[in-house]
């Protein structure tokens, strides 16, 4: 007996074997989740299938946030497949990679500011408001993925750390519109972990050595941890959480 065993979840966001996302679904798999992936572009697509056969399943769609079109797409798609839906997971970012590096005030522009909300931020409310059809009745859960750069002015992170205040706020005003349905909305907010997407943030590595030497638990997360926590938010363990931003950084957001 898996605690999500029945459960239907769509995973984003896979792009490679260290993806925060690969660790949800896989996680996921383990707790007896079925699980759907989702790749970004072509270039994905083989890897991503692999990886979707490696936790049992052979569902596997395109869906570039950045078009309504596909949006639409993936879950008629999607319909066709599955009877319902019981979760999403969200764990989809982008900002142009000169917005990563150096004086927030220098680096911004208008066009990297919208690129990175409407890619990291409004994609969330876009998945939300397609799925919501399949998933109604269902008690079900979305899950996105944050970053403390979203409560903190941390260096380089600049543009996207306002786009995952966006995110988070984003959570609360889901979860709040959605509730009364019985779809609870919440975020991970992860500790640093070296994947594609954080290669693109300059000094990453100096960023984990610092947390491995001052966090509470002196040493990075996982992505198994972060999967592990995910998977409990989509399941009915956590049945009375909506609208919050779950922590899962081995303790460095509590150190002042
Ligand atoms: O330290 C970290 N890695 C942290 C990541 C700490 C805290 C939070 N996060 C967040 C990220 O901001 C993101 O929201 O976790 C989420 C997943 O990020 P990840 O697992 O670190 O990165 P990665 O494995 O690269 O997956 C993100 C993927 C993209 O990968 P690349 O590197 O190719 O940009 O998001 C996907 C894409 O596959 N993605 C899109 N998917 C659909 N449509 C789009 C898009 N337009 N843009 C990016």
């Amino acid at each position: 007996m898996g605690f999500l065993d029945g459960k239907k979840i769509l995973v984003t966001g896979v792009a490679s074997n260290r993806s925060i996302a690969w660790g949800c679904a896989d996680a996921m798999h383990r707790a007896g989740a079925e699980i759907a992936l989702t790749y970004q572009n072509d270039k994905l697509k083989s890897r991503v299938e692999d990886l979707a056969g490696q936790c049992g399943s052979n569902l596997v769609l395109p869906l570039d946030v950045g078009s309504d079109a596909e949006i639409e797409s993936t879950f008629k798609a999607l319909a066709e497949k599955w009877d319902g839906l019981d979760a999403i997971v969200h764990s989809i970012a982008f900002a142009p990679r000169e917005q990563l590096e150096g004086d927030y005030v220098d680096a911004v522009t208008r066009e990297g500011f919208a690129a990175a909300h409407d890619i990291s931020a409004y994609s969330f409310a876009a998945l939300a408001k397609a799925g919501r059809a399949l998933m109604d009745g269902r008690n079900g859960a979305l899950v996105t993925m944050s970053y403390l750069g979203a409560v903190r002015a941390v260096p380089n992170y600049n543009v996207m750390g306002v786009a995952k205040a966006s995110l988070e706020a984003n959570v609360r005003y889901l979860a709040a519109s959605l509730g009364p349905k019985g779809t609870r909305v919440n975020a991970v907010s992860a500790g640093p972990i070296r994947t594609l997407a954080a290669a693109g943030i300059a000094d990453f590595r100096d960023m984990l050595k610092k947390v491995e030497e001052r966090t509470p638990l002196r040493r990075n997360v996982t992505i198994q941890e972060v999967g592990n926590a995910a998977a409990f938010l989509c399941s009915d363990l956590a049945s009375g959480i909506t609208g919050d931003v779950l922590y899962v950084d081995t303790g460095y957001h509590i150190l002042g």
